[in-house]
């Protein structure tokens, strides 16, 4: 927490917009006082930034390949709770602080789920107090630009860096490190000893750039340290001795410029091609060596001792992405600090934790042998000789060879990252706890049968100081008001407002917030589609990544049948209804991108229908992202949270809806599981199979959809619309479609899904009649949402993983 008066802020401010524009406030633009305002934020944050405090306690490194950060401004003046007297000393200035606030990029450095946790995460970790820092890649282009066409999907580049600097970060050429790629690696003697020697080795310089994470109205400040990948400069302290030389031709020197700064180029490369692979495990291997080399770095000039490197540092892998960590800690240990195998091994093992984020077949990370072996010589000789010591480990304790097999960090001449995950760390989590035991007694059942100790869940959370206080202030004023401030550091506190569960005037005030909230969107809906929805009729969303396991084609199933019902029944009494989409389908996901066409088809049918005009709308937001999620969030009726069971890891976009008061429509996956342990099934709707049925269909080979498909006529109908001109201005996507619900036999379980997801629509239509009882299970759901803070789920993180000091001695070395 810092204080500062207004006054102070306003000298600061000029001050600052002189030394850094040489220019009158009144004659900068928008752009130069939000750079001017971040650059008198980052000065007061400053002193407590550079204390570091590695020698007094251990430190914690969170490694993700995505950080989805969204807007910084905001949320650093909630956090260093000083909103009030920067807002007032603008306005003196003449500057609206909103203004600024809107005007800010939003770094889209991430895809989903993965990275926006690891975003709360970081946010949490400063929040609670614990020196944890992230490692990351400062990639030119974040995520693609969605933009819709006609309908369908087109991606253009995200070029967040504008200005070519971010307005958070600081650059710090004197810490870049040099990656080394390819060349040729070799042992040699020196005085009796041998020493590993890599020669004509690619020199990458890794220049980092920070940025603060700050901790709510406290003292931490931690770092967020992305790398950018360059030519290394002539000032680089480094060494390149060994390297290859590139002193030769132009076309030389521009191809090796090419190559180091292809690298942090853009957020997933297309891995359709073997290019386009090779560049992702350069990245992995670029931030991995960049980070592991910082730490020792960092380390060695606290002289810290080597031998105890596992009590002073934890480094958590977040997903398969950077799981290289493992041998790139053994490189540095083995070649550098010259230690035993058996000695750096133990305390890679102690160091290093590692996350699981889904089940998903093709999200299971494999590198070719060969291509690993040549990008990463040394690195690939470690997870050789890893894996040759796991297997003779493997080989003494088991006879059965497939199991052996199934476990082999190599196999088939692909390196499985999972596998050398688990193998070298002491801890392995889920992030639900569905997804966990699924972990344990499926997917991983093997490793989970071999070493049951090293797994644990850590159910997700969110950050609530982003997604209720700062996206929702009516509603985090109207809390406040109820039950005091204490929430705002203890969520478990919410559960105090179910105090008010019968208090009419409460649930009449949470109805007129939801409203406020709603007509909020609604603007930003007309003013950007010139779509004009009610804000009175139910907001039911579903945003999330667009992907057939999440089923955004099981809502459309049931949109397109209350469409039906409603031109067959004109007179039906329904509640009228705002279906909202907001989903980026990755760029190389062709049935995604057919159902994106598809649900923007049916959303141009039914709007532009005069029949059911009043009753129903359908709006797919484009570019769907942090920022876009603050809106709409607050402003959600319904949370559709409608994954096929099993296939959802966890979901954070279900605690976020449930914190802001909307009432999930759900099937028992992911933490929709967790949701109804706690609220139990009156305070929400449930429906669809069960995850024991769909473990036994995919036993058994599935059902069949065609079966189904001509059983119940209501169903054939809507599948037909697809592909019989019903739907105008669908061609290919629609067929597509279909094919995967008919010819592929459904996959995800759409079709079984469907007629018991209409009935729990129709009951949930039912109850939005009964104001007070709506509002009650929307009060019901925000009271026990606390457990969803990310700072719960980091303490979790702490208690059980980090700091547990517990030393594994594994039996393999
Ligand atoms: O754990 C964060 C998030 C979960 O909430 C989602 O359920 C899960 O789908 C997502 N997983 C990924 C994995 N991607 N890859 N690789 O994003 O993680």
């Amino acid at each position: 927490m810092i204080t500062i008066s207004k006054r102070k802020f306003k000298q600061y401010f000029e001050s600052k917009m002189y030394s850094l524009y040489a220019q009158p406030i009144n004659e900068a633009s928008n752009e130069q006082h939000l750079n001017v305002l971040a650059s008198v934020l980052k000065d007061l944050i400053a002193k407590k930034w550079v204390d570091t405090k590695i020698d007094t306690e251990k430190e914690v490194y969170y490694f993700s390949i995505e950080f989805l950060l969204g807007r910084q401004l905001k949320s650093n003046l909630l956090n260093l709770g000083v909103e009030n007297s920067i807002r007032e000393g603008l306005k003196e200035l003449g500057i609206n602080l909103d203004d600024l606030i809107q005007s800010e990029v939003d770094p889209a450095l991430g895809n989903g789920g993965l990275g926006r946790l690891a975003a709360c995460f970081l946010d949490s970790m400063a929040s609670v107090g614990m020196s944890g820092h992230g490692y990351g890649i400062r990639y030119k282009y974040g995520l693609f630009k969605q933009k819709f066409v006609n309908g369908c999907q087109v991606e253009v580049p995200d070029n967040w860096l504008t200005q070519g600097n971010y307005l958070w970060e600081v650059v710090r050429p004197n810490k870049a490190i040099l990656v080394k790629f390819e060349g040729d690696v070799y042992l040699e003697e020196h005085d009796g000893n041998l020493k590993v020697i890599h020669k004509n080795y690619i020199p990458v310089m890794a220049m980092p750039y920070d940025i603060p994470i700050i901790g709510y109205r406290n003292n931490s400040v931690n770092t967020l340290r992305l790398w950018k990948s360059e030519i290394p400069r002539r000032d680089f302290g480094q060494t390149t001795a060994n390297a290859k030389n590139y002193s030769g031709s132009y076309e030389e020197a521009l191809n090796y410029k090419y190559y180091t700064e292809e690298i942090s180029q853009v957020l997933y490369p297309n891995d359709s091609n073997y290019a386009g692979r090779l560049l992702r495990l350069k990245q992995e291997y670029f931030f991995v060596s960049a980070g592991i080399q910082d730490i020792y770095r960092k380390y060695k000039k606290h002289k810290l001792n080597i031998h105890e490197l596992h009590k002073k540092v934890a480094i958590h892998i977040n997903d398969t992405h950077p799981a290289l960590c493992v041998p790139e800690l053994m490189r540095i240990l083995l070649d550098i600090e010259g230690l035993s195998w058996d000695e750096a091994w133990n305390i890679t093992i102690n160091t290093i934790s590692y996350t699981n984020h889904t089940i998903m077949a093709e999200a299971m990370e494999k590198w070719p042998v060969e291509m690993m072996k040549k990008l990463l010589p040394r690195i690939y000789m470690i997870v050789e000789e890893i894996n040759k010591r796991y297997l003779s480990y493997l080989n003494s304790k088991y006879s059965d060879q497939n199991k052996i097999r199934r476990m082999s960090i190599i196999n088939n001449g692909n390196i499985n990252m999972a596998n050398l995950c688990i193998a070298s760390s002491y801890s392995v989590n889920g992030v639900a706890k569905l997804h966990t035991t699924l972990l344990e007694k499926e997917v991983l059942k093997d490793f989970y049968d071999d070493t049951p100790y090293k797994f644990n869940n850590k159910t997700n959370g969110i950050a609530h100081r982003r997604w209720l206080m700062s996206a929702n202030p009516e509603l985090s004023g109207l809390i406040t008001n109820l039950i005091g401030e204490e929430w705002k550091t203890d969520t478990f506190k919410l559960k105090e407002l179910e105090n008010y569960k019968n208090d009419n005037h409460v649930l009449d005030r949470l109805d007129e917030i939801k409203y406020n909230n709603k007509v909020l969107l609604s603007n930003y809906i007309m003013d950007k589609y010139d779509i004009d929805v009610d804000p009175n009729s139910i907001f039911d969303v579903q945003v999330k990544r667009l992907h057939a396991y999440k089923r955004q084609l099981l809502n459309l199933i049931n949109i397109m049948t209350l469409y039906h019902k409603i031109l067959d029944n004109p007179d039906m009494d329904i509640e009228p209804r705002t279906f909202i989409f907001g989903a980026k389908a990755a760029p190389g996901y062709y049935l995604a991108k057919c159902i994106i066409k598809v649900i923007n088809s049916v959303a141009d049918l039914i709007n532009n229908d005069p029949r059911v005009r009043g009753k129903l709308k359908v709006v797919f937001i484009e570019n769907y992202g942090v920022s876009l999620a603050e809106l709409i969030i607050p402003a959600a009726n319904v949370s559709e949270q409608i994954s096929t069971t099993t296939k959802e890891a966890s979901g954070t976009s279900n605690m976020k809806f449930m914190m802001n008061g909307a009432i999930t429509m759900a099937t028992l996956d992911g933490a929709n599981v967790e949701i109804h342990e706690l609220i139990g099934k009156e305070n929400m709707f449930l429906f669809g199979l069960t995850a024991e049925e769909v473990l036994n269909y995919n036993k058994n080979g599935g059902y069949s959809s065609i079966d189904l498909y001509h059983t119940d006529l209501g169903l054939k109908q809507v599948v037909d619309d697809l592909i019989n001109g019903f739907i105008p201005n669908l061609g290919k996507e629609g067929r597509e479609v279909y094919d995967s619900l008919i010819t592929y036999n459904d996959e995800y379980f759409v079709l079984r899904d469907a007629k018991d997801y209409e009935r729990a629509q129709r009951e949930l239509s039912e109850l939005y009649k009964k104001k007070y009882d709506w509002n009650r299970m929307s009060l019901i759901n925000i009271a026990n949402s606390g457990v969803f803070s990310s700072d719960r789920t980091i303490k979790e993180y702490g208690r059980d993983i980090w700091f547990r000091g517990c030393e594994i001695n594994e039996e393999f070395n």
